[in-house]
């Protein structure tokens, strides 16, 4: 092993998972495609670092985080789908549960689909359950050489998971890997445990996970949802409730923010964080607050994930990241390199 490498997790699972995507009503290929993972591989691997295959899914880890009937329903959606006899080359609600609506689920799979999910930018095809459960798996053994080894660990998870809450699936997120990733550090001896996402859009799966809970901290830079998907949290008023209470730290920047901006966003997490007293962090890694990324409208350059690296670094704690987006294919590697780079 090269003393100057970040250990990568990384397996072949989530190619089987390619699907598409409505967006401003066109239906076509989602943008969040098995070429990201590879392209983020082939960069890694470039750049000498170290690579492992995860261990087999904790399926009673990922039942901590994600309602039972949720997971039991990801399981089989697709088989259900076939069964009725469709034919459509990929499964997705076509209504949800809105306001004034209720929150039962339907028997039959298109409403069933409806409640657990909440938009129609994420379809389900044969392999899904089998890739998202791979980057389940991914996640947990980052958590878990991290722990062994005390040197920082990345899993490259696809699809991705900081969308994803308890119940349902959006945002090309299914499960929310990041959290099973905290989870894991919390069941293994980490009394309190941060999650710092800087994924240009809020994650929302995350935050609704632990917004009770006192000890998995989380703090979150992404655009505004005045102005940007997930539309409907990501404001700068939610704190956390209950025990969670002051645990949870929104930072929404306006649309087409600067780096120095982004940066002093960076400051005020760090600080934080700091007041949080970890005693591990997970990294939400998205690299979509690009200068080019096609759904971003941030100005971050490569250089500027280079030194958020070292910022985020320079915390001192024990640390698991993961993918989360990015989508500007031709640097997304690059991005991602960048980043780790401090960390060897
Ligand atoms: N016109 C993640 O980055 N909507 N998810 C895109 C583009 C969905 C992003 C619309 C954005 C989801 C993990
Ligand atoms: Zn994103």
């Amino acid at each position: 092993m090269h003393t100057d490498s970040v250990l990568v997790i990384a397996s072949e699972a989530h190619r089987a998972h390619a699907a598409l995507e409505l967006d401003d009503g066109v239906m076509g290929p989602s943008v969040e495609s098995p070429e990201r993972a590879d392209i983020i591989s082939g960069a890694l691997r470039a750049a000498s670092h170290d690579f492992v295959v995860p261990d087999a899914v904790d399926l009673g880890l990922l039942r901590r985080v994600h309602a039972g009937e949720y997971v039991d329903f990801l399981a089989t959606a697709w088989d259900r789908w076939v069964v009725e006899g469709k034919t459509a080359p990929s499964a997705m609600g076509l209504m949800w549960p809105t306001r004034g609506f209720r929150s039962v689920c339907p028997d039959d799979i298109v409403g069933a689909l409806g409640h657990y999910s909440f938009t129609a930018d994420t379809s389900i095809v044969a392999g899904t359950f089998s890739a998202a459960t791979g980057a389940v798996a991914i996640a947990t053994t980052a958590a878990d050489r991290m722990l062994d080894t005390s040197a920082p660990t990345y899993g490259l998870c696809r699809p991705p998971g900081h969308h994803a809450m308890v119940d349902q699936f959006g945002g090309y997120c299914f499960f929310n890997n990041a959290a099973v990733a905290a989870q894991r550090l919390r069941d293994r001896g980490a009394n309190r445990v941060g999650i710092i996402d800087i994924d240009y859009h809020h994650g929302n799966g995350t935050e609704s996970i632990f917004l009770d809970r006192g000890d998995v901290v989380f703090v979150s830079l992404h655009a505004d949802p005045r102005d940007e998907f997930p539309w409907f949290a990501g404001f700068a008023d939610e704190r956390g409730t209950g025990s969670g209470r002051g645990a949870n730290l929104n930072l929404p920047l306006p649309k087409g923010a600067t780096s120095g901006a982004w940066f002093s966003a960076l400051e005020t997490a760090l600080g934080f964080l700091t007041s949080a007293r970890l005693d591990a962090l997970v990294v939400s890694l998205g690299v979509d607050a690009y200068e080019h990324d096609p759904l971003g409208t941030f100005a971050l350059t490569t250089s500027d994930f280079a030194q958020a690296g070292d910022w985020i670094r320079s915390l001192g704690l024990a640390t698991v990241i993961v993918q989360e987006g990015g989508y500007a294919v031709e640097t997304l590697g690059a991005n991602v390199v960048a980043f780790l780079d401090r960390w060897a």
